[in-house]
């Protein structure tokens, strides 16, 4: 079943309940508002349901590459169903399941631990999808789902310590206190990690509870979440209320249904799990306000931007300006002791009239690099296709 389009079409009107006459044999389901996964057909554009997420998870803006931490508000957000109300006064965050010594923590009992501050870059696996073809119909992001942010907690692995992990523990389960329904299944959203993850000092998995040096926002969690650097953003479950230690493998709707790399719906898939490499640019030059295109004046023109990677650090970026057919070697900025945060990079271009396409491909100390054409599953998840940034420079002395 097409989305619904946007754009013409017959206009909402309002008609009295009452003049639907199956209203009251017909059965009332989740079904009847909640659909299977679906691929967009080969014409079909962004529907209104794609464009109600869009407008609720927000990118970022990608002139704001230019800073290392990124500024209050312009951090991506991505959240399944609705931002819980939360006061952080009675929240407490429970840890049980396979322990010997059940926790229950308060605000100022999380506080109370030496607090560890990470950098890290976040990333949502859905990032590009919207550039697929054919799409997986869902949160339509072109490449804008990326953020950096200084993130303060206590380790996981502190608190799992104190709690006592019992032999046979396999999974540790995290829960939020956000609530919904997917795909006809109603859920808290719920994700694990394997226990060796959990307990990790490389990468070193926080419950944090504050974000760039406050309180976490509503949106990004408030007032715990998790944070699983190198990770892709499913994996760093907000609004955390639980944690529980599991004995067998972990099967909820967002660990075993969604989050998989399928290329068909009845494959079992792999995991989604750790950020795979990218480079973006800060778009050069101004923006046309309709198309988004760059515009710039010849001459030299400053190209810079950001990379990273999950995997392993960014080793090399290589920037084209002749939409992919030669490539230059980037300069990197300092990778000063910020491991799981994206680095800068910079490139000078003597901008020439006419149309140019940019890109940039970053490469991680394991040799992952970023493919040229899409690399697809249905879910559009850890897609790290090429950026592709159309360019018009003016002729010398066009004044626009
Ligand atoms: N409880 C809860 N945690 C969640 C989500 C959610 O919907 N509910 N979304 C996840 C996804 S898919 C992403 S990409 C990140 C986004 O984190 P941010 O909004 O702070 O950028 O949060 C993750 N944690
Ligand atoms: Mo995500």
């Amino acid at each position: 079943m097409p989305g619904r389009a946007v754009g013409p079409g017959p206009p909402a009107v309002w008609r009295p309940l009452a003049a639907r006459a199956d209203n009251a044999v017909m059965a009332h389901r989740l079904d009847d508002v909640s659909a299977p996964a679906r691929l967009a057909g080969p014409d079909e554009g962004i529907s209104q349901e794609e464009l109600a997420l869009a407008a609720r998870n927000h990118g970022i803006p990608l002139e704001a590459l230019r800073y290392d931490v990124t500024p209050p508000g312009l951090h991506y957000v991505l959240t399944h169903y609705d931002i819980p109300y939360a006061d952080e006064g009675s929240w407490e965050l429970v840890i049980g399941g396979r322990v010997r010594r059940p926790l229950r923590l308060g605000i100022d009992a999380l506080r109370k631990y030496p607090a560890v501050t990470s950098r890290v870059t976040l990333e949502c696996a859905g990032n590009g999808r919207a550039l697929l073809t054919p799409r997986p119909v869902s949160q339509p992001w072109l490449v804008e789902a990326v953020g950096t942010a200084e993130w303060t907690g206590v380790p996981l692995r502190v608190l799992l310590a104190e709690a006592g992990i019992e032999p046979g523990a396999v999974d540790v389960v995290f829960t939020g206190a956000d609530h919904g329904v997917e795909r006809g299944i109603e859920q808290d959203y719920r994700r694990a990690l394997p226990l060796d993850v959990a307990l990790g000092d490389a990468p070193e998995v926080l419950v944090a509870y504050a974000m760039n040096g406050g309180p976490l926002p509503p949106q990004h969690g408030h007032p715990v979440r998790l944070v699983v650097p190198g990770w892709y953003g499913m994996a760093h479950v907000k609004w955390l209320r639980d944690i529980t230690v599991a004995d067998a493998p972990f099967t909820g709707f967002q660990q075993a249904v969604a989050y998989r790399l399928r290329q068909d719906a009845d494959d079992e898939g792999e995991p989604v799990t750790r950020i795979a490499p990218r480079a973006l640019l800060v778009p050069p030059g101004f923006p046309d306000f309709m198309s988004r295109t760059r515009v710039v004046r010849p001459g030299p023109v400053a190209l810079e931007g950001r990379a990273w990677s999950g995997r392993a650090p960014v080793t090399g970026v290589e920037v084209s300006t002749d939409g992919g057919g030669s490539w230059r070697p980037a300069e990197l900025g300092p990778g000063d002791g910020h491991p799981w945060a994206w680095r800068s990079w910079r490139l000078a271009w003597t901008a020439t009239p006419g149309q140019h396409v940019l890109g940039a491909r970053a490469t991680d100390a394991e040799g992952h690099t970023q493919p040229l054409d899409q690399p697809w599953n249905r879910g559009g998840f850890a897609n790290n296709l090429v950026q592709r940034v159309p360019v018009l420079c003016l002729d010398p002395g066009d004044d626009g």
